[in-house]
């Protein structure tokens, strides 16, 4: 229920959107009145995809609110990019992160990891991190670290979803 009206929501903004657009465009009633196209308009084109640091200046550790930081930090889109930085396992990190993505609402809740695949393994997360770019269009993704056999995922909070939506359209005048 909450997506049919969520999908109706998004269809009405995107087209005052474009009416917004087109209204604010200049010479779009220079035809006496009559409504031309603008000239030299394209047409609406998608928005590049983005790479966003999961957790931003956090990067990926043991105890921050990723769940918060996935809400505030989206919407995300199909083909948006989120990128996993984190130490790599040395003498004076002792506990190292993976990434790993659950099939499932309910071995996500659990922190089922025997269900989850390893998609990011303790040293890909170094230097400009790991990236995992959301390819498939109205998909739940489901995250978490994949250490200790779930504590981090649970205690740690660092697990997290996000759906990526259709890419957004913008306007060139
Ligand atoms: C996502 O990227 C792939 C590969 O670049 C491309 O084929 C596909 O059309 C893109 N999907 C969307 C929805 O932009
Ligand atoms: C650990 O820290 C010490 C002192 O801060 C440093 O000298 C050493 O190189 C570090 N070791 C690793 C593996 O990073
Ligand atoms: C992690 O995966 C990389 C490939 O992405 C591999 O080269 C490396 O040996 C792996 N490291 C460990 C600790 O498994
Ligand atoms: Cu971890």
């Amino acid at each position: 229920m909450a997506m049919k009206f969520g999908g109706a929501m998004v269809l009405v903004v995107i087209a005052s959107v474009m009416m917004g657009a087109s209204m604010a465009n200049p010479g779009w009633n220079d035809n006496n009145g009559y409504a031309l196209p603008p000239k030299q308009s394209n047409g609406p084109t998608e928005v590049p995809p983005k790479k966003i640091i999961v957790g931003g200046s956090e990067n990926w550790h043991f105890g921050f609110d990723y769940s918060t930081w996935a809400h505030k930090s989206g919407p995300f889109y199909v083909n948006d990019t989120l990128v996993f930085k984190y130490d790599q396992p040395s003498d004076n990190n002792t506990h190292p992160h993976s990434v790993y993505v659950f099939p499932s609402f309910w071995s996500y809740m659990r922190c089922d990891l025997e269900r989850a695949t390893m998609v990011a393994n303790v040293s890909d997360g170094a230097g400009d991190g790991f990236e995992f770019t959301l390819s498939q269009k109205w998909k739940l993704y489901f995250f978490a670290c994949g250490q200790s056999g779930g504590f981090h995922c649970s205690t740690g909070k660092m697990r997290f979803s996000v759906v990526s939506l259709p890419r957004p359209w913008k306007w060139h005048g």
